[in-house]
């Protein structure tokens, strides 16, 4: 069979990945969005449904006031004893933590700190024994991946911090996993940094706290060399071996957009490669070490099929699952009640690095068209590709003209401006639509029988390139100002 690439796709970066019994479980980082680290699962490792978050309530993370792309980094999965570990960063507040759970559908208990400094935790367990692994820098001030032993009841440190292993030389050395495979010890990591230049390598050892042999052809995943090819920034993998015996990488990588140059406004997503290990211990990955963005496989059934969601509905979405907030939403100002969505705006806008009244979807396709009936009480609402406060496109009801209108409004870094505004008189009500192509958004609004174009703005003013940053765009829906109030009704998410 064929399956294709991403097989997650829109902003779920960092993914880390757990098997118990037949079912994958995996998880993302998720930045300043709340709730924090969205949790799939899977039969067959290319089709995923989201079944929740980790990070579900206050107590688990402070997110108040995070930076954009603060908050929740990468995170790690393992299954121990019947009880799944969720582990990853606040990296507003540099701190490590973990959170457990014996039942996967259900609640996530409050937070464990770990004394380890470093961004993307790692837990390997053995023997009773678990091992936290982190980047950073260890008790004596050595650099790399640093290891300690902890008490999983309590988080206490067991032995000192110490760097069990420095990598190739590539910089950004981050998210190590460790393993135990037919009797020897693998740690993976990332180098490269999140962009171009990303890649997966790795070492082995007789021991879970090293010495540490690298593999000679490291990097074992990269696309850095291919220049011009779709898929990029492939690295931060963790491994999985399926039910028949064969490994794979599940790991990051993004889309990216123009040649010469390039940039990816999806954010980063989740891809799928094969793995083969040699008669001599030693893995390799994907086709001559890179991702492609399908792979002909016969590791998975043919009757397996992948399948895709196309269209996206009020209806067909689940409130806990696919959508959004930005930080630590004030819940009385959303309600939703038969197909109707009511936010009440706040004085907080768009442009602050606060929690607006917003609730969002990830745009998971570069094709689609957004469309909602918006019908206004007071103050601004509408839709906005969000990327962060200072980069998003705005198409919204306010109060002006001569009564109400609709403006597409383009926030780029210190630009903000209104591009369009077209008077809807007396009427407080329109459809709002969004065309999505790779390179531009279209901006149109339907009223009266009457379909009205306003502008047109490129995509890669929302791209990472441009704004900097870990996310992709989010695709919002919002009220701001005080007092005020909208409805939301007939929202369709649609990919062709
Ligand atoms: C993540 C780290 C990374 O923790 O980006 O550069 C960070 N790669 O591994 C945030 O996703």
């Amino acid at each position: 069979m064929k399956y294709d690439n991403p097989v997650i796709k829109g902003f779920y970066p960092d993914p880390s990945v757990c098997k118990v019994n037949d079912t994958y479980y995996l998880v993302c980082s998720s930045m300043q969005y709340f709730p924090g680290v969205p949790l799939f699962e899977s039969k067959d490792l290319i089709n995923w449904t989201q079944i929740g978050h980790c990070l579900t309530r206050k107590s688990q993370i402070q997110l108040d006031k995070v930076n954009s792309s603060g908050g929740v980094f990468a995170p790690t999965l393992r299954y121990n004893g019947g009880r799944f570990y969720m582990t990853t960063t606040n990296d507003t507040t540099r701190q490590n933590f973990y959170v457990w759970t014996d039942d996967i559908y259900g609640e996530w208990s409050d937070p464990i700190g770990v004394d380890q400094g470093g961004i993307d935790p790692d837990l390997y367990f053995e023997d009773g024994k678990a091992y936290f692994m982190s980047n950073g820098v260890d008790d004596e001030g050595i650099g790399g991946i640093v290891q300690c032993e902890i008490d999983i009841e309590t988080g206490r440190k067991l032995t000192p911090s110490r760097c069990i292993w420095q990598g190739t030389g590539g910089r950004y050395l981050e998210a190590p996993h460790l393993y135990k495979i037919d009797g020897r010890y693998y740690l993976v990591a990332a180098e490269g940094g999140t962009e171009f230049g990303h890649m997966v390598t790795y070492a082995r050892g007789d021991s879970p706290s090293g010495p540490f042999e690298p593999y000679s052809h490291n990097p074992v995943l990269t696309n850095r060399n291919m220049g011009g090819y779709e898929v990029q920034a492939v690295g931060h993998g963790d491994l999985i071996q399926d039910g028949r015996g064969n490994w794979w990488l599940l790991h990051l990588g993004f889309r990216q957009m123009g040649q010469w140059i390039p940039y990816h406004h999806l954010g980063r997503e989740v891809f799928l490669t094969p793995v083969t290990f040699g008669e001599d211990g030693w893995f390799t990955a994907g086709h001559h070490g890179t991702t492609l963005s399908s792979f002909e496989t016969d590791r998975i059934p043919d009757e397996v099929m992948q399948q895709e969601k196309k269209r996206y509905t009020f209806e067909n979405m689940e409130w806990d699952k696919d959508w959004c907030y930005l930080r630590h939403p004030d819940l009385g100002n959303y309600s939703y009640e038969q197909g109707v969505l009511e936010l009440r705006g706040t004085e907080i806008t768009l442009d602050q690095a606060d929690s607006p009244t917003f609730i969002g979807i990830r745009q998971k396709d570069f094709e689609s068209v957004i469309s909602c009936d918006v019908s206004l009480t007071q103050g601004e609402a509408g839709i906005t590709l969000y990327m962060d406060e200072n980069h998003h496109y705005d198409l919204a009801i306010r109060q002006g003209g001569s009564g109400y209108e609709v403006i597409e409004r383009l926030n780029v870094g210190d630009i903000k401006s209104i591009e369009k505004a077209v008077d809807l008189k007396n009427s407080s009500r329109a459809s709002l639509v969004i065309q999505a192509s790779p390179t531009h958004y279209r901006f149109l609004l339907r009223a009266d029988g009457q379909e009205i174009q306003l502008g047109t703005a490129q995509t890669k003013y929302l791209s990472s390139e441009v704004a900097g940053g870990f996310t992709g765009v989010i695709i919002g829906l919002y009220a701001c100002g005080k007092d005020a109030a909208a409805q939301f009704s007939n929202l369709t998410c649609e990919y062709l």
